[in-house]
């Protein structure tokens, strides 16, 4: 089914499901090659989401600023490829939600346990805002808060569950968004976690 948020904000319900269980092989794969690690903001936090990367660019951030990289700061080596399967879900999501020939570059894998969240923010480090961003969940389920183009606008909470896909493209890729905390579960394929891809064209 799809469902229009809002003008550019597509929520594919179920989507990922018949692939889920390719997904969370496939993440395993590079989160044996690129660790999940807690990352720290430049504000000195540390982040709740675990977190890693896959394809040519993987976001990262430190004391120093967030930014886009070829390789994986805690190994050298480059991020691990992007799984096809990862690859040719987000492409079909894209072009479902009227975005055809959506070329990612860039795959950030968000591992939320009981407790974890991200607050209020926006994308803006990537370098070209005509690409939509897709985001998948895996696993458990939480509330997404999908805000407006600045942070004093009151958010839409939308519950997401295993497999529902968004995708993000036009003016609304520039808005606020974050997720609640997550509350404690088992889920069959992902124990008790939540994990959502993020696709993105960064370079
Ligand atoms: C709306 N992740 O990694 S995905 C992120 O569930 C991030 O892990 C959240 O926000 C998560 O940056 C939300 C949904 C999402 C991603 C990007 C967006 C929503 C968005 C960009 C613009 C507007
Ligand atoms: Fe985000």
């Amino acid at each position: 089914s799809q469902e229009v948020l809002e003008e550019g904000a597509i929520l594919l319900r179920g989507f990922a499901r018949a692939s889920a269980q390719t997904l969370v092989a496939a993440i395993e794969s590079v989160s044996g090659q690129a660790a999940f690690r807690y990352m720290e903001t430049p504000g000195g936090h540390t982040m709740s989401a675990a977190m890693t990367c896959c394809g040519e660019l993987g976001w990262v951030t430190d004391r120093r600023g967030y930014r886009y990289t070829q390789n994986d700061p805690e190994t050298g080596a480059p991020w691990p490829e992007m799984p096809r399967v990862f690859r040719e879900l987000a492409v079909m999501a894209a072009e479902a939600a009227g975005f055809p020939g959506f070329a990612p570059d860039a795959c950030l894998i968000n591992r939320y346990r009981p407790g974890a969240k991200m607050g209020l923010h926006q994308d803006r480090d990537e370098r070209d805002f005509s690409q939509p961003i897709v985001s998948v969940s895996l696993g458990l389920p939480l509330v997404f808060q999908f805000g407006g183009p600045r942070r004093s606008d009151r958010p839409l909470r939308v519950p997401l569950s295993h497999g529902d896909v968004i995708v993000w493209g036009g003016p609304v890729r520039r808005h606020y968004h974050g997720v609640l905390t997550l509350r404690r579960g088992a889920h069959p394929l992902t124990g008790d976690c939540r994990y959502n891809l993020t696709f993105r064209k960064a370079g």
